[in-house]
């Protein structure tokens, strides 16, 4: 299987990041793509693909204009508001610090602080001098993969960085600030597909994912993830959440709790492939977290080294053309082994 990457993903390298509270080290790092891409190559999956330029229009097809413009921004505005630092959200218009009953939106402060709140989910997701660079990168892997498997290649990787399944229609956050995965699924509705199902494997739930086609039963959404009882983004993932209006039925959750491995995480994938199997799309685009191996530094699962060779095989059994889009995964130095894993064993 061909490989898409772009260098630009070397331009969001944040220094820290919130997480539970306190300051640490980013763990959503540039060495991340750089260890997957070493692996593809040591392993011979496939040619190398650069990506082609596609602009900002398949941007615009999942995410709203005024949440676009302040991406492009944000730096500069941050800049001129004196920080030279990270720039991170730390107040947020919680419906009280809103006037009772007006939508989400009405006013946004047209500072950078009050626009962060408004547009972010967390106080774990850095902007920087170059995350636009490598935002706009990251959708032009997804992009130049979509129209390889468009065009009748059985398989191809975006390897995207950073990643994208947090980010919904008009938020950024969970490391995410566009949704590759989302924006490649509308791309070959576009481009004539009928209907689109999206896996997701990540470690988290794939809140952002989930919105952007909540209402819709064109694109088939699952995703297998720690129980947000327990586990980040802590407010969606639940079982009960199954679509609204014409996307009832079409929004599949299974949450799985701490300490879940290979068994019990196979019965689900499982459950996923039998529903992608009835609902018959054109094509499957997984967005392909690492960040269930048992050694992740941020997550709860206990997948090994083998298992994802194993999630390869079972994928690959929905004979489908199949777009993987990297998504997560924090225990670097094993995260080329994972992931080729994955790929190598969709491949056989
Ligand atoms: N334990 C992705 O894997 N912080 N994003 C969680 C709570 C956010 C992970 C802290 C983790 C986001 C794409
Ligand atoms: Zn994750």
């Amino acid at each position: 299987m061909r490989t898409v990457y772009s260098e630009d993903h070397r331009q969001h390298d944040a220094n820290m990041e919130l997480i539970e509270g306190k300051l640490v080290k980013a763990h959503e790092m540039p060495r991340r793509a750089d260890i997957v891409l070493d692996r593809v190559r040591h392993q011979k999956l496939g040619e190398i693909v650069t990506p082609q330029r596609f602009g900002l229009a398949p941007i615009l097809r999942v995410h709203d204009e005024g949440f676009v413009t302040f991406l492009r921004d944000a730096w500069n505005d941050w800049l001129k508001s004196g920080r030279d630092f990270d720039a991170l959200p730390h107040v947020w218009p919680v419906p009280g610090l809103t006037v009772p009953g007006r939508k989400r939106g009405s006013r946004i402060s047209k500072s950078i602080d009050g626009k962060m709140g408004h547009y972010a989910i967390d106080a774990g997701t850095p902007i920087t001098a170059g995350t636009w660079t490598a935002i706009t990168g990251a959708v032009d892997v997804a992009m130049t993969g979509q129209k390889l498997v468009a065009s009748g290649e059985r398989a191809v990787f975006a390897l995207c960085r950073p990643p994208g399944h947090h980010a919904g229609s008009d938020f950024y956050g969970g490391y995410c600030f566009f949704n590759n995965a989302a924006i490649a699924a509308q791309a070959f509705l576009d481009a004539g597909a009928k209907r689109v199902a999206i896996l997701d494997v990540d470690y988290h739930h794939g809140n952002g994912t989930q919105e952007i086609f909540y209402s819709r039963d064109d694109v088939l959404t699952i995703s297998l993830h720690s129980d947000p009882d327990q586990e980040f983004p802590y407010y969606l993932g639940y079982a009960d959440e199954i679509g609204q209006g014409a996307g009832e039925g079409y929004h599949l959750n299974l949450p799985l709790p701490w300490g879940t491995a290979w068994a019990s995480y196979e019965a689900a994938l499982q459950q996923a492939m039998a529903r992608i199997r009835q609902y018959g799309p054109d094509v499957l685009v997984v967005s392909l977290g690492l960040d269930t191996f048992e050694h992740d530094p941020i997550s709860r699962f206990k997948l090994t080294h083998d298992d994802y060779l194993r999630m390869g095989e079972v994928i690959a059994k929905a004979d489908l053309p199949t777009l993987f889009v990297f998504e997560g995964g924090y225990a670097v130095e094993a995260l080329g082994v994972n992931t080729v894993n994955v790929l190598s064993g969709f491949d056989q």
